[in-house]
């Protein structure tokens, strides 16, 4: 792994990350704004109760995975998972169509659930839940096991078998997990649909995924507000041909409609229901869940995982990545609808028999104090959160953190987009009291779990870095013809090998999912992020490169939020760009051009803002609706979003702008914004 290696702790004088590879078009001349030099060695405490305690035996496992994967992954597979039958060769096929651990067939609530109620388990702690109101409840392996068992046979009752799709609407209550872990024992492959998407969205997801059932709630709280989500349902049934029943969790005790023979109360089934129910073996290769993620196309792709490899990736990360022990108590405080929520807060902590945290409200409810005194009650040792969530944090202010015990943390971890290395600093400092490992963890919902990453035990971290692959996993950064960059060029990353969790295609359509992941480069997944690599062999993944926007930690396509404009009647045309958001990361400005000049600007504005609310959800809340006369174009008719980019930023229009059609379009931009 000469390429890859850790540097000793003294030598980094010369980081230099680059923060926004957006500038660089795809993979051109990614320039860097930005010079962190600071390396933060693990704890020596740390250190000596890790499971991986050295960066030699790191760079072993990582030189074996890649030289012998076959046997690599066997070998783990054999180890981690209970098979109900053995798998007789671990891989068939290269990218994109790669089967793992063939002939093999397995549970995933085994994994989860049964494995561990033999032995002392069964009476630890699974999920501890507490209720935004502070209502909280504790469900030990044992009766998460009995309610997972009476909830599948509520499914199978209503005719749901293995292969066909369930979405569960929900809030973050312990019936989401149960649900997941129902559909899986069955055979059944679950859609989550994260609860602050809208109706239409519930529709077209409903119809894409072919779901049978729908699992939902009368609502979940927020904010000290209910969030309705039964009412969306009824919306959304109404374009949902293939749904024949809806399940609805009474959470909040709001008004809900129950449509008689479709809609049916959880309470009354699982009253009747037995708790006695096999879990299916299913073959490696079943589909566990499909999740559905934007990309830079307006549909939405349903990304399809299947149970084995995912299961394998699942408990490995979490045990390596999270240094996880026996009597940890683990918060991650993604919703179970991203797919950290899948990963990390479900299957990876309950593979591992650990007790993981669930939070089902806002960060700053009752008081922007509410994390730490989560932290605190229940002697949280692992925190993993977003850096938008860090952001907000810090302008809340030191005091809160200030006012709680959070001496029980031992690690933290940041996902969902790069952590700026201030946010990291005072992460370190104001929560982890300067002791606790920081693990920057880049993955993807594709990806299924945790690919690039600090082992916490072992690798110095800069901030900003998400340093490291994990054991089996082989990056490169390349350019737009394929070949590796020079260390210290940033470029576009790539996997050159397949991996067992890694997506195995876009529900429905494969053709997309070749060609969206494999297409631009043959037999290498393209996960559409910049990159760059150190001369030290640390990562720096600085974003998206396509037209995917991250706010707060969440993939928006561009190409969605226009659909949506566009969608509505006083629309002419729409361009929708990403600008730098001091919290969100990114924020959406929208340019658009109205059929006919606005009597009320204001008015329509706020008409679009609530247009795209209602189409997408309330996530893709546009920040800034401009309108314009003309899109910038070049002449072969194409948008110029990266002009849009600047403008929307505030820049000065950088590079070529010798194709433009129309330059005045631009300047008169500029006159809106200013
Ligand atoms: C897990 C998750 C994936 C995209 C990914 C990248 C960004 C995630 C990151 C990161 C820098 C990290 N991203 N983790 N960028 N450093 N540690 O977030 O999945 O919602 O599919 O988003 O998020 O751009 O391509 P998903």
């Amino acid at each position: 792994m000469s390429d890859a290696k850790p540097a000793s702790v003294a030598d980094q004088a010369d980081i230099d990350p680059p923060r926004d590879a957006r500038d660089a078009g795809a993979g051109g001349n990614i320039e860097s704004h930005l010079h962190e030099e600071r390396t933060f060695a693990p704890p020596e405490a740390f250190t000596r109760g890790a499971h991986i305690q050295s960066m030699e035996q790191y760079e072993a496992l990582w030189n074996r995975a890649k030289d012998d994967p076959e046997g690599y992954w066997g070998e783990t597979a054999n180890d981690l998972l209970t098979w109900d039958t053995d798998f007789a060769a671990v891989k068939r096929g290269e990218m994109p169509d790669t089967e793992w651990f063939v002939g093999g067939k397995l549970n995933a609530t085994v994994q989860c659930l049964d494995r561990h109620l033999t032995g002392a388990r069964k009476n630890k702690a699974a999920i501890i839940w507490e209720g935004e109101p502070g209502d909280v409840r504790t469900l030990t392996y044992l009766q998460l096991h009995r309610e997972v068992c009476k909830f599948s046979n509520v499914l199978r009752g209503l005719g749901v078998e293995a292969g066909d799709r369930v979405t569960l609407y929900m809030p973050m209550i312990p019936e989401l997990a149960i649900a997941m872990l129902a559909c899986a024992r069955i055979g059944a492959v679950h859609s989550i649909i994260f609860g602050g998407f809208s109706a239409d969205a519930v529709a077209d997801r409903n119809n894409d995924a072919g779901a049978k059932v729908i699992v939902t709630a009368d609502g979940g709280w927020r904010r000290g507000k209910e969030i309705p989500l039964k009412a969306a349902v009824d919306e959304a049934l109404e374009k949902s041909s293939t749904v024949q029943k809806s399940i609805v969790v009474r959470r909040t005790g709001g008004d809900v409609t129950m449509t008689p023979d479709r809609d049916l109360w959880w309470h009354e089934l699982m009253a009747d229901a037995s708790a006695d129910c096999p879990a299916v073996p299913v073959d490696s290769e079943h589909p566990l869940f499909i999740l559905y993620t934007s990309g830079s196309t307006g549909k939405p792709k349903g990304v399809r995982h299947g149970t084995a490899g995912y299961m394998l990736g699942a408990q490995l990360t979490t045990k390596w990545v999270f240094d996880l022990k026996e009597e940890d108590t683990y918060w991650c405080t993604a919703d179970i609808g991203w797919i950290t929520g899948h990963s990390y807060i479900v299957y990876g902590p309950l593979a591992n028999g650990a007790t993981t945290v669930m939070y089902e409200g806002a960060p700053n409810w009752p008081d922007p104090g509410r994390f730490w005194e989560l932290v605190e009650k229940h002697r949280v040792n692992i925190f993993y959160t977003a850096p938008t969530a860090v952001r907000a944090f810090i302008k809340w202010g030191d005091e809160w953190p200030a006012q709680y015990d959070l001496s029980s943390l031992r690690l933290l971890g940041s996902v969902g987009e790069p952590i700026n290395p201030e946010a990291w600093v005072w992460y370190h400092e104001k929560i982890g009291g300067g002791r606790c490992p920081i693990v920057d963890t880049w993955w993807q919902t594709e990806t299924g779990g945790i690919m690039i990453s600090p082992l916490p035990g072992v690798t110095p971290t800069k901030p900003g870095s998400c340093t490291f692959p994990l054991p089996g996993v082989v990056p490169k950064i390349v350019n737009e013809q394929g070949e590796e960059v020079p260390d210290g060029e940033g470029g576009l990353l790539v996997m050159t090998q397949p991996w067992p969790h890694m997506l195995r295609t876009l529900h429905g359509d494969h053709a997309r999912f070749k060609d969206v992941y494999f297409g631009k480069f043959p037999g290498i997944y393209f996960a559409g992020d910049g990159a760059r690599k150190d001369k030290n062999g640390y990562y720096w993944v600085m974003g998206r490169v396509d037209d995917v926007i991250n706010v707060s930690g969440h993939r928006l396509s561009t190409m969605e939020v226009e659909s949506a404009l566009v969608s509505h009647d006083a629309v002419a045309e729409a361009a929708v760009v990403g600008f730098p958001h001091e919290l969100k990361g990114e924020g959406i400005c929208c340019f658009v051009t109205p059929k006919t000049e606005p009597t009320d600007p204001e008015a329509l504005q706020a008409e679009l803002i609530q247009h795209v609310r209602n189409q997408i959800g309330a996530l893709a809340t546009p920040d800034q609706i401009r309108f314009a006369a003309a899109l910038p174009k070049t002449r072969s008719g194409k948008i110029m979003r990266r002009l849009l980019r600047d403008v929307a930023a505030g820049r000065e229009t950088t590079g070529d702008t010798s194709t433009l059609e129309d330059l005045n379009a631009v300047a008169s931009l500029r006159k809106e914004a200013s």
